[in-house]
């Protein structure tokens, strides 16, 4: 066929690497209020009631639970912004992130 479009042979071996993840965790304390804390992962993480409060309710009983992974912006982001919510209100609220092994 005279038309037929013949793929070049070269291949494309660059080689892309995927956006390291980063974890956001909820850490415990004893002054927040629990519903605070929901309102916050509602907020800031987009979570639904039962959600927020069953991530809650873990970090309450563990110490920490780990609640999302995000590029490493976006989880420092939005680590800082829920921290500050509770800081705007004097709460010792605190989420953190870590590197996804
Ligand atoms: N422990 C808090 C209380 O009993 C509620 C709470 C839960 C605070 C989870 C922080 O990450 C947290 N009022």
């Amino acid at each position: 066929m005279a038309d037929t479009i013949t793929k070049p042979k070269i291949k494309d071996e660059t080689k892309v690497e995927r956006p390291r993840l980063h974890k956001v965790i909820l850490v415990n304390d004893d002054f927040t209020p629990r519903e605070f804390v929901v309102l916050v992962l509602k907020a800031i993480f987009r979570m639904n009631e039962s959600h927020a409060y069953k991530v809650m309710m873990t970090a309450h009983q563990k110490g920490a639970c780990v609640i999302a992974v995000y590029t490493r912006d976006v989880a420092e982001t939005k680590a800082k912004e829920a921290t500050d919510m509770g800081r705007s209100k004097g709460y010792p609220l605190y989420f953190t992130t870590e590197k996804e092994e």
